[in-house]
């Protein structure tokens, strides 16, 4: 069965967090959703979504560059094309290069709308979803010791979390292992608590801190260190007996290969933005199972569409490091009709055909930056 799109729509949607969100690279009080409708033949509707963080601070696309991509050489490339699935919207697309991250959000609405065609969850285009609960962490990121520890406290109170992410990097090294161990301290030792560094540290401050964190009982240490230092991140890996988890390191499948074939022992973070959409990042996923290297599903702080788009990847997956697919519970409001579920530690896949999810366009005309 063939999809042909007849229109390709973007907007750019800025919706505020709920508290400031402090990374190594930047503070977020804004979100940018890049949402892209395609608008196909039968009437088919389908949604994609491109995030990053920061603007141009954490990745090499903005929001502004993925809209322009898709407008000015995706969009052509596919409109009035008879698209027969994903390696057939894969080769047009590879016609362009780089730019994964608005290729993510084209891929998206791709599977969106093929999936609505079929009538099949966007889960099953892509090998069957195991299971409709995933694990779904809570970063903690006020930058106060104290907030993210009371922040902590009520999300296992009310059940909603039982896992968090801390994110670190942004002040000195003693100072981030001071923050980290009084935090995992505080919320006990059953609660999994794992460090963010996003490539703060050198060499020489990751060989003091990891020890310290591993002795404290943190679970894992993401991205230690800048993501082309890969022989360092090999041999840190080796070196500890808590896992490293590479991150901006990882994008892709090659990527995946050439970190595997270093000797790399850690484990991967997935995002679909990073390696062109669902089906891109899955092809990274069975490198890693293939090699035996655990997986963790992460975000780039997307809202609804795209955090639904990587669950339904990730649920054909083991992943043995859960998830962090909070993204929408980090704004203050979103374009979907129906909010996600989140209880006890996961979040609930959506059923229904292609992402399983409607969008209110109202509320994206609302919040959406006047063209
Ligand atoms: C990252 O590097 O993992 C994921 C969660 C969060 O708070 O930031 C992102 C980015
Ligand atoms: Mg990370």
């Amino acid at each position: 069965m063939s999809l042909i799109i007849e229109e390709v729509r973007c907007w750019l949607v800025d919706i505020p967090t709920i508290r400031p969100h402090k990374l190594s690279m930047t503070t977020m009080g804004t979100q940018t959703l890049m949402l892209v409708r395609l608008r196909c033949q039968q009437g088919i509707i389908g949604w994609g979504e491109g995030t990053t963080i920061g603007g141009l601070g954490y990745g090499v696309e903005s929001p502004e560059s993925m809209k322009i991509t898709i407008e000015r050489y995706l969009a052509p490339l596919l409109v009035g094309k008879p698209l027969s699935g994903l390696s057939a919207l894969n080769d047009v697309m590879a016609m362009v290069r780089g730019n994964t991250f608005a290729k993510s959000a084209m891929e998206t609405a791709f599977l969106d709308a093929y999936g609505k065609l079929v009538n099949q969850p966007i889960s099953s285009l892509l090998g069957g979803a195991k299971y409709r609960a995933l694990p779904a962490l809570w970063t903690l990121a006020s930058g106060s010791t104290q907030q993210d520890i009371e922040e902590g406290q009520r999300l296992l109170a009310c059940g909603r979390h039982r896992a968090f992410k801390l994110k670190i990097g942004a002040k000195s090294v003693e100072e981030d292992v001071r923050h980290a161990v009084q935090i995992k301290q505080t919320l006990g030792e059953t609660v999994h608590v794992h460090v963010d560094v996003n490539q703060g540290w050198t060499l020489a401050q990751a060989l003091w801190a990891i020890p310290r964190l591993q002795e404290a009982g943190i679970t894992l240490i993401e991205q230690p260190i800048a993501l082309t230092e890969t022989a360092q991140l090999v041999d840190l890996a080796k070196r500890f007996t808590i896992t490293l988890l590479a991150d901006e390191a990882v994008t892709d499948a090659k990527q995946g290969i050439d970190l595997i074939r270093q000797g790399f022992t850690g484990a991967f973070a997935l995002k679909i933005a990073k390696a062109g959409g669902p089906f891109q990042a899955l092809k990274l996923a069975h490198v890693a199972e293939a090699a035996g290297i655990s997986l963790y599903g992460g975000t780039m702080l997307e809202g609804t569409i795209g955090t639904v788009a990587a669950l339904h990847a990730w649920s054909t997956l083991s992943l043995e490091w859960g998830t962090e697919m909070f993204g929408p519970l980090l704004l203050k409001d979103d374009v979907v009709t129906q909010p996600l579920v989140y209880q006890s530690g996961c979040v609930i896949l959506p059923e229904g055909p292609g992402l399983g999810i409607d969008v209110d366009e109202d509320k994206l005309l609302h919040y959406a930056r006047p063209e």
